[in-house]
């Protein structure tokens, strides 16, 4: 639950983002209407993105020299001081002013978790294939988890400090984000997602491998639900909900 916010503590996890964190760091701090520290984890960018971090003034660069998307984040997360975290790419395909929407909507619903959703935008720049496989993942994680939402894969997410810290997260890569809301669900913390846009990436490459990512994804689903405690609590809220579905 989260009521007030006393910081936000915006975690960026960057690598090789050079030509897309500039813009993404300046709209942040002009546009971000309350308190906040920006934090920017970077596991050794070889094109200048630590150099440009810096130069900022205004960010807290921590240097994560062990790979992964999970790791990284975690890094950041462990260094926030805010009782608001907010998670977001580094590469400029979200809207980073919509922090403002996802405090206030996480304010109003007393929620440990909002995340941006990209499904509604009908500009998003989603390759078929990444949709397809966003849908499958997050049909099968609202399913065996007694869940609503439409865009697990989000990057993009307000989470209360107080709520992640509860919670053990061990991926290392890109299933942090779905070990995330199998973690929340289980405790039967509250997740509710706010309508964003999602833009190309301008400059530099993606680091999803998709295969890869699949795979490590729906083996955490699977593991997920074999735990009793997740499956009690996601049976109960079910039970409380299904007349929604
Ligand atoms: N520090 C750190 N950041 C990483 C690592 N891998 C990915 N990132 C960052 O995590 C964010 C998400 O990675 P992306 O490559 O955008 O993955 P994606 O959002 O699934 O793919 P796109 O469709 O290209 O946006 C970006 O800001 C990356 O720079 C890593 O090993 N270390
Ligand atoms: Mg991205």
């Amino acid at each position: 639950m989260t009521s007030k916010v006393d910081l936000v503590s915006v975690v960026i996890p960057t690598l090789n983002e050079a030509g897309n964190i500039l813009q993404l760091l300046n709209t942040i701090q002009n546009d971000v209407s309350y308190p906040k520290e920006i934090i920017v984890v970077d596991s050794n960018s070889t094109d200048g993105t630590k150099e440009i971090v810096k130069d900022t003034n205004f960010c807290r660069l921590i240097i994560e020299p062990r790979r992964g998307y999970g790791v990284a984040l975690r890094t950041g997360m462990k260094n926030a001081k805010g009782n608001i975290i907010v998670m977001v790419d580094g590469d400029g395909t979200y809207e980073v002013r919509h922090i403002n929407r996802l405090v206030e909507r996480m304010l109003e619903k007393d929620a440990d978790m909002v995340l941006g959703t990209r499904m509604y935008d009908p500009n998003k720049a989603m390759g078929f294939l990444n949709f397809l496989g966003n849908k499958v993942i997050t049909f099968t994680f609202d399913f065996f988890y007694s869940q609503f939402l439409s865009d697990s894969q989000s990057g993009f997410r307000a989470i209360s400090h107080e709520a992640i810290d509860e919670v053990k997260l061990v991926e290392q890569d890109m299933a942090y984000a779905t070990e995330m809301l199998i973690q929340f669900a289980r405790e039967g913390y509250n997740m509710v997602e706010i309508p964003t846009t999602y833009k190309s990436r301008k400059y530099g490459k993606t680091k999803l491998k998709p295969f890869k990512s699949g795979i490590e994804i729906f083996s955490t689903i699977f593991r997920g639900i074999l735990d009793q405690t997740t499956f009690r609590t996601c049976y109960e809220h079910w039970k409380k909900n299904r007349h929604k579905r």
